[in-house]
């Protein structure tokens, strides 16, 4: 909250903060995802740090890694917070899902996700269900089953003084909840409470009509974004128009994080360098 001043001495507030995160997988079998840094906490936050962002995005294998791996003093020691942490590790290495049919294995992806939160809260953050919503061979049971567990996985998020983030995901990864509009109408029935929505571009590219305007339609809804051009590249090394999306993010007054989640191509450095290149041009502070 240190810049709420324009820096040119006027003290008009400058209206909410967008800040940069990147993201760092500690999951050997997401290996080939969307993952900036990879294996090591530490090097990765050095060079998060190194190149300016803010904070870091976290995909590991469990609660009990990040308590292990002290995962918020390691970003501390760096200057960095960590803007969210990441659940699909469930899915990635257990086939987890809070939609499966089988009550056993819907009961073990909420315990996964539920201690993931708990974790995510000791440093302020939240956690994302993105891939464990699963995919559904009855997709209206499935939809049930998906806002049974936001309800009871966002109430426990809400004790924990942390908004719950859902993703919705393209077409080939999940037959639940393609489009942002659909994500909100989901959150917005159920008595789901407490759970914002994240904006992730590479599926927004293939889902939606309009990036920016379906950017814009999540209002104060939207809680994180993931930070990623049409192909999975770094912002700028694909072909979205990112203006129109940053002007949306503006428009709603989004004061969270723009994380990069995005291949590590043609190398994790050369695209965390351009995804702050993209930051810089779009979100001048
Ligand atoms: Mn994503």
């Amino acid at each position: 909250m240190a810049k709420e001043l324009k820096k040119n001495g006027d003290s008009t507030p400058a209206g909410p903060v967008i800040r940069p995160a990147v993201t760092i997988s500690l999951v050997p079998e997401a290996r080939g995802g969307p993952f900036v840094f990879w294996d090591n906490l530490e090097a990765g936050c050095a060079s998060a740090a190194e190149l300016g962002f803010d904070a870091v995005e976290v995909f590991a294998p469990s609660a009990a890694s990040l308590e292990k791996a002290k995962a918020g003093d390691v970003a501390a020691s760096h200057g960095l917070k960590i803007a969210a942490i990441g659940t699909g590790a469930g899915w990635v290495t257990r086939q987890l899902t809070l939609t499966s049919p089988d009550p056993a294995i819907r009961k073990e992806a909420k315990r996964f996700v539920g201690e993931m939160i708990d974790w995510a809260a000791t440093v302020g953050a939240p956690a994302i269900v993105g891939s464990m919503q699963g995919r559904g061979a009855n997709r209206e049971e499935a939809l049930k089953l998906l806002a049974v567990a936001l309800v009871e996985l966002g109430a426990r998020a809400a004790d924990l003084g942390v908004p719950l983030v859902f993703e919705p995901l393209n077409r080939f990864e999940t037959n639940l909840v393609n489009r942002l509009k659909d994500g909100r109408d989901l959150v917005e029935s159920h008595e789901i409470r407490n759970v914002k929505l994240l904006a992730d571009l590479f599926h927004a590219n293939i889902e939606e009509e309009s990036i920016g305007k379906a950017v814009a339609g999540l209002g104060p809804l939207l809680g994180h974004v993931h930070w990623a051009d049409s192909n999975r590249r770094a912002m700028g090394f694909g072909h979205t128009g990112a203006g129109p999306v940053a002007a949306a993010l503006r428009k709603i007054g989004y004061g969270g994080y723009i994380s990069a989640e995005v291949l590590p191509l043609p190398d994790s450095k050369a695209a965390a360098a351009q995804t702050m290149k993209s930051f810089r041009r779009y979100f001048p502070r």
